[in-house]
């Protein structure tokens, strides 16, 4: 059997034990995940695999054939291949933007004195987000700061015209905001550019792929702005992420405690339910539990790991598989990446889903409407489903991986400049600009995004990383990337000593031994967990300190970013903003783009001559690696070179390279 046939019919798609022993526990017994509809979907349309399906009016579907060059009214394959990749940037920036509306919302709340158990926990926080948007913070108290915060995160929600996004212009360095102005991708506000993206994208509106394509980078610049917001506010209302030390992967399940899995994406619920577990214990005990145990999957996971240091369980391709160990009581969703398996597989169990966002449903789950004025009542509400879940368990179908690794995380961009801070006050992003500068390390890689099955689970993140690890690049992950590390034990200190080249290695230890009487005895891990997808925004924004710190433009900063094993729309608009904000950007997936050589080229090459920033798709990890390596060094290469020159003629850098 041919190789590839092989690995297509291999129901063990997944490098982490834990599920691996999960799918060999139920084999046969009828429980269907995404494990098994993966193998039942193949063969997959390789027309919709390029990108050219259309179905964007009702005498579609059209596919580019060699019989048909075009499809009926006329578009041909480049038209239809951006058209659908600005759509898919669409439901990315929508997803990140209704997010980040939701976080202001609650705060709107707070700030007219309504916000029940919500409230400002971070003042200084609060106090930075106001001084970046220029907003007046002298002799002003708290709660006069966040209403014009606030007002402002609506207004760049909903502004019209006149003024281009206001933080936008504020979280990126000059030059980028010159250059977005230049193409014309500079937005007003988030609603608008999605309402006159979809507009353009209507059947007989815009066929030109290289406006199209402008308007997909656009509308991933609002994308980057609702995340941004998310990010701030979350900070506000629940505290900027410091240090801390937990363990993730499904041995964190515990046999005799009530296990309550928290899956989606925006702490406003999450961070209630945790609270309310801590308060219920008690009840747990008389119901013969001997506790509550909170545990993450997917980004409000992150988001909870990061704030409050709730075990990670495990990441978006093994949701399914959580509740098949027998011992998840309740799977309480919020928003994104849930799939919709999760119910079917639960009635197999005595797990209750619940789900708790009037836009997030799914058919027999429990719902219960999270309201955020009585946030503290409903998350009882949740705890209380899950107690009465646990008297239910059925003994006979626990299994538990004993499967887990140690993990350090909590790493905001605030926390890593108060590790940089002991090593050099003053100048705290000279401690990295320097290390690149004399060769300790190579540069830094953001890995990013999500899972999908058209790889095996986990094991691009993880041989990148390794890799690049190896090669002294500072390894920096969010979202299930994070996951993965998290599980694999490549975020603790025992994975510097095993895998960081000899320069990381020194660089690491350098912060450790800084920083040792602030970390309560813990060492620094190899990967820096930043946070969930929506906290990609801090990961740019350590970008953005080294180029100021270097005074030149981002895309000279050697600073890569990697989606090894991306599937969500999300992760399109992630990555479209990563390139127009200058990185290079490695897919390990390759997108439904290659359908129109002329789009595929845009991404490839031309928005590296409009950017600096490009994409490289590679589904070989190795190559990749290769790849992410070689695209770093040349910057670094490039930089050094002109810090020389510029240096030795005594002049400043040119800024034309
Ligand atoms: O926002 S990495 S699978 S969980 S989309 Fe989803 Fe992808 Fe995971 Fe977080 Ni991000
Ligand atoms: Fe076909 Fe054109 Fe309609 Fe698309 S918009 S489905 S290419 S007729």
């Amino acid at each position: 059997m041919a190789e590839k046939k092989k690995k297509d019919l291999d129901r063990n798609r997944s490098m982490d034990p834990a599920v691996l022993e999960v799918l060999a526990n139920t084999e046969g017994s009828g429980v269907e995940s995404a494990y098994d509809r993966f193998l039942n979907m193949q063969p997959q349309c390789q027309y919709g695999n390029a990108g050219i399906c259309c179905t964007i009016c009702i005498q579609g579907p059209c596919r580019i054939t060699k019989k048909a060059s075009k499809g009926i009214c006329g578009a041909p394959s480049y038209t239809i291949v951006a058209r659908n990749l600005i759509r898919a940037v669409l439901g990315g920036t929508s997803a990140h933007s209704d997010h980040g509306l939701h976080t202001t919302l609650v705060l709107d709340e707070v700030a007219e004195g309504h916000g029940g158990d919500y409230g400002i926990t971070d003042p200084d926080k609060l106090k930075r987000v106001a001084e970046r948007l220029d907003i007046n913070t002298e002799g002003r108290s708290d709660q006069e700061i966040l209403r014009e915060v606030v007002d402002l995160a609506m207004d760049e929600f909903g502004r019209i015209n006149g003024q281009y996004s206001i933080w936008l212009e504020k979280s990126v360095i000059p030059e980028r905001v010159q250059k977005f102005m230049e193409c014309n991708i500079m937005p007003y506000s988030i609603h608008r550019t999605i309402a006159e993206s979809m507009a353009q994208t209507h059947m007989g509106m815009d066929a030109d792929p290289v406006n199209l394509v402008f308007q997909a980078l656009k509308s991933a610049l609002c994308d980057y702005t609702g995340m941004h917001i998310a990010t701030d506010l979350s900070d506000v209302l629940f505290g900027t992420p410091t240090p801390v030390v937990t363990e993730a992967n499904m041995g964190v399940l515990e046999e005799k405690m009530v296990n309550i899995a928290l899956h989606g994406h925006n702490p406003v619920l999450s961070e209630m339910v945790v609270k309310a577990a801590r308060e219920m214990q008690e009840e747990a005990k008389e119901a013969g539990a001997e506790g509550i145990k909170c545990m993450g999957i997917c980004c409000t996971g992150n988001e909870v790991l990061m704030r409050q240091g709730v075990p990670p369980l495990t990441n978006f391709m093994s949701q399914e598989l959580a509740i098949m160990t027998g011992a998840v009581d309740a799977m309480v969703v919020d928003i994104q990446c849930i799939m919709p398996g999760i119910q079917a597989v639960a009635e197999c169990y005595h797990t209750k889903v619940i789900t708790t966002i009037p836009n997030v449903k799914i058919p027999s789950s429990y719902y219960i409407d999270f309201d955020e004025a009585r946030a503290m009542e409903k998350a009882r509400e949740i705890v209380s489903v899950a107690i009465a879940a646990f008297k239910e368990r059925d003994a006979e179908k626990v299994s538990i991986p004993q499967v887990k690794s140690k993990v350090v995380a909590g790493f905001s961009l605030e926390a890593i400049e108060e590790l940089l801070a002991s090593v050099n006050p003053d100048e705290p992003y000279k401690v990295i600009t320097d290390a690149i500068e004399q060769g300790e390390l190579d540069g830094l890689c953001l890995f990013a995004g999500c899972n999908n099955l058209k790889v095996k689970h986990d094991e691009s993140h993880y041989t990148i990383a390794v890799e690049l690890a190896k090669n002294n690049i500072l390894p920096v992950a969010t979202g299930c990337a994070a996951g993965t590390y998290a599980k694999f034990g490549l975020m603790n200190s025992d994975a510097v000593e095993k895998y960081a080249g000899d320069g990381l290695k020194a660089f690491i230890n350098r912060l450790d031994e800084a920083n040792k009487d602030k970390l309560n005895g813990e060492k620094l891990p190899l990967i820096f967990h930043m946070g969930s997808c929506v906290d990609n925004t801090r990961a740019y924004d350590l970008m953005t300190a080294l180029a100021r710190q270097w005074k030149v433009d981002t895309p000279k900063v050697p600073y890569a970013a990697s989606a090894p094993e991306a599937m969500s729309e999300k992760a399109v608009s992630i990555g479209s903003w990563c390139v127009t904000l200058g990185m290079p950007v490695h897919v390990g997936i390759v997108p439904p783009i290659p359908g129109s050589p002329l789009v595929d080229g845009i991404a490839l090459q031309i928005a590296h001559d409009v950017y600096g920033g490009y994409f490289m798709w590679e589904e070989d990890p190795q190559e990749a690696s290769r790849k992410l390596l070689a695209a770093i060094r040349e910057r670094t290469w490039k930089l050094k070179v002109h810090r020389a020159a510029a240096e030795k003629y005594e002049t400043s850098l040119s800024p034309t390279w």
